[in-house]
């Protein structure tokens, strides 16, 4: 890279910039998701500077049980949450909220409503924060189904009708990716400028990649056809390497990584957790849907991911993403478990 001529950039593409472009090849578009985005962006600048402050808060002593005035600290889970809930609801554009954080879904107040519903993890991969592994905030939307009084049913959509879904890694720079329908964008904030920069157009994941992501000791309670596959990625008998093996425990930073290298990440069902561990609406199917657009698969282990219709708003799902042709073997294997049963 041309550090030197990257410096002197002069035309930036931020994102405020971007989507509007997008918004201008929709003559009717009424601009609102544009600031609905803008508030998420607000959202991840605040988290992202929150997290950036967290060891160093720690070490001078401001985060204790209480902080200097003697109020108690709030984790950063939980502020991140604050923060997100009032940007969204004071866009002015968002009907129904649905946080990882919070058991029941937020209604909107009608005199401060719009037509989206936005679900997201504020903080995904919070138990990382204290060794200063990146974490992420992960969000999906949807457009309410017609013009009637907001229900849970207009969040207990599958993924597939989501509009557009991404998530903001804080890692050792902070990118924002993001998918509105039409391929992936990564943006990186430039802190000089407070503003995001399109430093990764049109992200495509490689056809096949060379790393899995699973957490190999929950082994011993996997399905047969996930340790089948996993065997494989060892000891492929093909004649092809062996795939390495890269396990972060933040789903952001896994899938990112998995988004621009290839290769695969899993989190199966197993015998203790029968559903897997991630969640459906603010996990899986911003995740999938951004696979999906950059030409990978995401897979349930019994179908396609954005095809699953949620039952209960915090619903778990197994889930195995990443390159297109990484998917299909572990499809395959999943397939033939059914067709010799
Ligand atoms: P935390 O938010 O509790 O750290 O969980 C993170 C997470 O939901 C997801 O980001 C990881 O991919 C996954 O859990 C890791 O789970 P294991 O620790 O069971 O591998």
């Amino acid at each position: 890279m041309d550090h030197e001529a990257d410096a002197y950039r002069t035309d930036l593409m931020t994102i405020t910039r971007f989507v509007l472009n997008e918004q201008s090849k929709y003559p009717e578009s009424r601009g609102d998701f544009s600031i609905l985005l803008s508030h998420i962006v607000l959202g991840c600048k605040f988290v992202c500077t929150a997290v950036n402050k967290a060891g160093l808060a720690k070490l001078i002593g401001l985060a204790g049980e209480t902080n200097v005035q003697g109020e108690e600290q709030k984790k950063l889970d939980v502020l991140s949450n604050e923060v997100f809930v009032k940007a969204l609801v004071s866009s002015g554009r968002t009907c129904i909220l649905v946080s990882e954080e919070d058991e029941e879904a937020t209604f909107v107040a009608p005199s401060k409503r719009g037509r989206y519903c936005v679900v997201f993890d504020p903080l995904d991969g919070s138990s990382n924060i204290d060794c200063g592994v990146s974490i992420g905030t992960i969000f999906g939307i949807y457009m309410v189904k017609d013009d009637h009084e907001p229900t849970l049913d207009d969040v207990m959509q599958p993924g597939k009708n989501m509009l557009a879904a991404g998530y903001c890694m804080y890692g050792s720079s902070c990118t924002l990716v993001l998918s509105t329908g039409e391929g992936v964008n990564g943006f990186t904030l430039d802190p000089s400028l407070g503003e995001f920069i399109l430093t990764h157009p049109n992200i495509k994941i490689p056809k096949k990649g060379k790393i899995y992501s699973v957490n190999e000791g929950n082994a011993k309670n996997w399905d047969g056809p996930t340790a089948k596959y996993v065997e494989k990625c060892k000891f492929p008998k093909d004649g092809s390497s062996p795939k390495s093996l890269r396990y972060i425990g933040s789903m952001v930073a896994d899938v990112h990584r998995t988004l621009l290298y290839g290769g695969i990440f899993l989190y199966p069902a197993d015998k203790k957790s029968p559903n897997g561990k991630l969640r459906v609406l603010y996990e899986v199917f911003p995740m999938s849907f951004l696979m999906e657009q950059a030409g990978g698969q995401a897979f349930t282990g019994k179908q396609r991911a954005l095809d699953l219709i949620p039952e209960k708003i915090h619903e778990r799902s197994p889930i195995f993403l990443g390159s297109y042709d990484d998917v299909e073997e572990i499809k395959a294997l999943y397939g033939a478990e059914v067709k010799g049963k």
